[in-house]
């Protein structure tokens, strides 16, 4: 099939989501035509079966806000038209369903009939869409959409108690390619961040409030206490800064590394022992997934989607948003014993396998066959 997906192109959880989707169902033989204002930061190379079109936005001094959902439904007739899609695959409702939709109908004017999959994160429901701003216009594209799919059982709830949906919402979780996972990094490089005794923590994410940042130093602070260990920060975003200014009052500030944003992820979570995502909300937690897949068990809250991938007392454990003493308690259980930390290392490797692309992928392309 040729397959246009649109996406945001960034670090973000949909962005890499619908890279690595396009990347593996290229590998599958499928034309796949990434249509963003930028290459995705995970689009390492483009090929035969790989093709990326730059939606660009002229600057007009007339317009306050430059239409990008205008140059990207126009940018997509062109592709469309160009290249023979079969398929449009969105990413994040907010514009992308709204801009296909709008696509799709220009289309329809030449005669060519271009179905649609929408596939909801997250924030486009739980924190951006819903708000009256935005919502006839994401409850309207929601409903155009020819199939519309949601990273979780959670995020489909929610969609379902916020909007007016008159359709099918299909769950196909996120994934991660374990094929591809680097694993065997020649130099870990772990001493650069611990000493030989100490305990590597991490978090990553991009720093917002909805993160709950300050409940990753306060559940460090906490294990750091019982257990020599380090906190690594990978990503930035608003909250650095009031994390770092806990992390001093603390008195721990030498023992937090803010590494922000990173290619180095893999390396990183190589030699990490745990890893926290204490979130307000959370669709899916795709970052806890690639800790788990690099056998790095999982302390998190039970928000959103949380329990779908992160199982309680396999992966990791799972406490209530805010408890930072029970997720200080449940750190410092898995620290403390060397069995019981390779148990869960252990656990949350064979959670992350139920999870691999090839179990998910396939997914998509029945939904694919059934809208053709
Ligand atoms: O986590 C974020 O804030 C980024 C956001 C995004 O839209 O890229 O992530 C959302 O989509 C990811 C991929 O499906 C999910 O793994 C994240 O859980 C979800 N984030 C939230 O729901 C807060």
């Amino acid at each position: 099939m040729k397959i246009a997906i649109v996406c945001y192109p960034t670090f973000g959880g949909s962005g890499v989501v619908a890279t690595e989707l396009g990347i593996a169902l290229s590998k599958r033989g499928h034309e796949i035509h990434f249509v963003t204002y930028k290459q995705p930061v995970r689009l390492e190379y483009l090929s035969t079966s790989i093709h990326y079109h730059e939606v660009s936005v002229p600057e007009y001094p007339l317009f306050h806000y430059q239409p990008y959902e205008l140059a990207l439904s126009s940018k997509l007739v062109n592709v469309v038209q160009k290249h023979k899609i079969d398929i449009l695959h969105v990413h994040y409702a907010i514009p992308h369903a709204y801009a296909g939709f709008m696509a799709q109908q220009m289309l329809l004017e030449e005669g060519k009939k271009l179905p649609m999959m929408t596939t909801l994160h997250g924030t486009d429901i739980t924190l951006v869409g819903s708000h009256s701003f935005y919502k006839p216009a994401v409850n309207f594209s929601i409903n155009k959409s020819d199939v519309v799919t949601s990273v979780s059982e959670s995020l489909k709830q929610d969609t379902f108690e916020s909007f007016d949906i008159k359709k099918e919402i299909e769950v196909v979780p996120n994934f991660i390619d374990l094929s591809n996972l680097n694993e065997n990094f020649e130099e870990c490089k772990r001493h650069m961040v611990a000493f030989e005794d100490e305990k590597v923590i991490t978090h990553v994410s991009n720093l917002r409030e909805v993160k709950r940042l300050n409940d990753v130093i306060e559940v460090f602070f906490r294990i750091q206490s019982k257990i020599k260990s380090k906190l690594v920060i990978v990503g930035d975003g608003p909250d650095r800064e009031k994390a770092l200014q806990l992390a001093k009052k603390l008195n721990i500030r030498d023992k937090v590394i803010f590494l922000g944003k990173s290619n180095e992820v893999e390396r990183i979570l190589c030699y990490s022992d745990l890893f926290l995502l204490p979130s307000e909300k959370e669709s899916f937690g795709l970052a806890a997934l690639e800790a788990m897949a690099h056998r790095v068990p999982v302390i998190s809250s039970n928000a959103g989607g949380l329990p779908e991938v992160n199982i309680h007392g396999v992966s990791g454990f799972l406490s209530n948003i805010g408890d930072v003493e029970d997720m200080a308690a449940n750190g410092i259980k898995i620290l403390s014993d060397e069995k019981v930390l390779e148990n869960f290392k252990k656990g949350a490797r064979q959670i992350a396998e139920k999870f691999d692309v090839k179990r998910v992928v396939c997914q998509y392309e029945k939904l694919y066959q059934k809208m053709i």
